[in-house]
């Protein structure tokens, strides 16, 4: 594969990771600030795969790259799901992650491992060239810690604990996270789901 990939993310941790992810395919990704695009589309959308397709499309508009958009979240199970597809926005968007991860824990509080249960979730959205729209999704099972830990990533990994590395996701190095994590698996698919595609329009 050649050319580029627009990313319509604003968030710098995601787009570190997906630089990272990507890399073996030849296409360079670069942010839609990076790209000169100004959009701030409502997410509006009731599912994951919804708001990163309303993301994409609107910075598809202005150019003629490929554009990929993210839209994730973290579903604690004893919240009925929260903070979900509202995760960035839960407390407020300018909320520090450390009062959005203390509340959690708090909320949580006295609730033994096995009600602790939580993911995240990641869907991928992306706009061809010639508008074909193709979307995945993925997750990662986890459980909410007792305390943060961990200082790699970005928003909830300090708290998200992984029992089958007996760490946090903030704990684990890049290419540790990338491997597992909800955002890897779900690019790891768009990967396929690309490569299909230029197969048939070869
Ligand atoms: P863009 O819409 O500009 O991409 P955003 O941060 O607003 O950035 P989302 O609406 O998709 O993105 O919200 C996702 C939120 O879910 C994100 O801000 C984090 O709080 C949380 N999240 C998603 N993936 C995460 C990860 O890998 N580690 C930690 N927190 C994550």
């Amino acid at each position: 594969m050649s050319g580029r990939i627009v990313f319509a993310t604003g968030n710098k941790g995601k787009i570190k990771e997906i630089q990272m992810i990507m890399a073996d395919t030849g296409l360079e990704v670069v942010s839609m600030k990076d790209a000169g695009i100004v959009v701030e589309p409502e997410e509006n959308g009731t599912t994951y795969e919804e708001n990163a397709m309303i993301k994409a499309r609107a910075v598809a508009e202005y150019t003629d790259d490929i554009v990929m958009a993210d839209d994730s979240g973290l579903e604690i199970d004893y919240l009925n799901k929260e903070p979900g597809i509202y995760s960035a926005r839960y407390m407020g968007e300018d909320t520090s992650y450390r009062i959005k991860n203390a509340n959690l824990i708090e909320r949580l509080e006295g609730v033994p491992d096995e009600q602790r249960t939580a993911r995240f979730v990641c869907a991928i959205a992306a706009v061809l060239p010639d508008g074909t729209e193709l979307t995945t999704r993925a997750a990662i099972e986890g459980r909410i810690d007792y305390e943060e830990k961990g200082s790699h990533g970005f928003g909830y990994d300090p708290i998200f604990y992984v029992p089958r590395f007996g760490k946090t996701t903030a704990e684990l190095t890049e290419e540790e996270k990338n491997q597992v994590s909800h955002r890897g698996q779900a690019l790891e698919l768009m990967k396929k789901e690309l490569k299909k595609y230029e197969d048939i329009s070869r």
